[in-house]
């Protein structure tokens, strides 16, 4: 059985052994012309994992999912901050639905397993633009991760979540139904999720909505407040305690009440 569709979103997948990053490749490729949107690249093992920024996505081979999908989205730039929002629904959906297991997106890339009130990254998203209309949408899980294996403290997996015996082949098939589906509707509204089942999906998984924040600004500067809402382009509404609301673009968060 076809790992893909025919009449699916994800014209291509591609599983290589080993690779840098998903991510650099896709995006090489859509550069060179060599790759469409829809493409889908899985990696056995990644060498050179990224995350934001500078940071690093690193796992071992084989112990979950990392991949990339090329897109090119057809609402407006402004509205592209979406995307990993978007991803991190689909994912938590999937995961939830596969593993059952508790899931929490923290804004902006982070998706966690909530076990006795207890939050660990499991996922996280990279979303990175290629050229003027593309985005090649990054995004690793950590499956069968047992402690010992954990690249930093604040990492999970889902086998540490309890879930027992997740394979990753169904898991990938049901991320990728559930991007294309929650892509479809965000495309649907022009990207506009407010008052869309996106939106309201969002705020569901969300665990930074509601909470006292700080927010490391990428100046270095920082913020606290309250996570009151997430706007139209993806931003995080951060109200301070005087009650003025400013709209957050990037920026790393830490939880500090519930
Ligand atoms: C992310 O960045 O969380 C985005 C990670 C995206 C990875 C995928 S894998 C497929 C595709 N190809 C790539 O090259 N990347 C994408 P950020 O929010 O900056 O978080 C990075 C931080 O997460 C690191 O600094 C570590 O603290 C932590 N980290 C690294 N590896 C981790 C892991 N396996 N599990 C949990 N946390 C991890």
């Amino acid at each position: 059985k076809a790992l893909v569709r025919e009449d699916s979103l994800w014209a291509g997948l591609e599983v290589v052994e080993s690779i840098g990053s998903t991510n650099s490749e896709l995006a090489d490729r859509a550069r060179e012309g060599v790759a469409e949107a829809g493409s889908v690249l899985v990696a056995e093992e990644q060498t050179a994992g990224k995350g934001r920024l500078d940071r690093v996505w690193t796992a071992p081979p084989r112990s979950g999912l990392f991949f990339s999908v090329l897109l090119r989205p057809e609402p407006p730039v402004s509205r592209w901050g979406w995307l990993p929002l978007l991803a991190g629904v689909a994912v938590a959906g999937a995961l939830a639905r596969a593993a059952g297991v508790d899931m929490g997106l923290k804004w902006p890339n982070d998706v966690l397993t909530v076990t006795g009130g207890e939050e660990r990254k499991v996922g996280g998203l990279l979303a990175e633009r290629v050229g003027e209309d593309m985005v090649v949408l990054g995004i690793g899980l950590n499956v069968t991760l047992r402690t010992e294996e954990l690249p930093v403290p604040t990492a999970g997996s889902l086998a540490l979540a309890g879930a027992q015996g997740v394979d990753r082949d169904p898991l990938l098939r049901a991320v990728l139904r559930g991007l294309e589906d929650w892509y479809g509707r965000w495309t649907a509204s022009d990207g506009d999720p407010t008052g869309s089942t996106l939106l309201e999906a969002y705020a569901a998984g969300c665990v930074t909505l509601g909470r006292t924040v700080r927010v490391e600004l990428p100046g270095g500067d920082e913020l606290v407040g309250e996570a009151v809402a997430v706007d139209g382009d993806g931003r995080l509404v951060v109200a301070s305690e005087q009650g003025v609301q400013q709209p957050v673009a990037a920026g790393d968060i830490v939880h500090l009440r519930p």
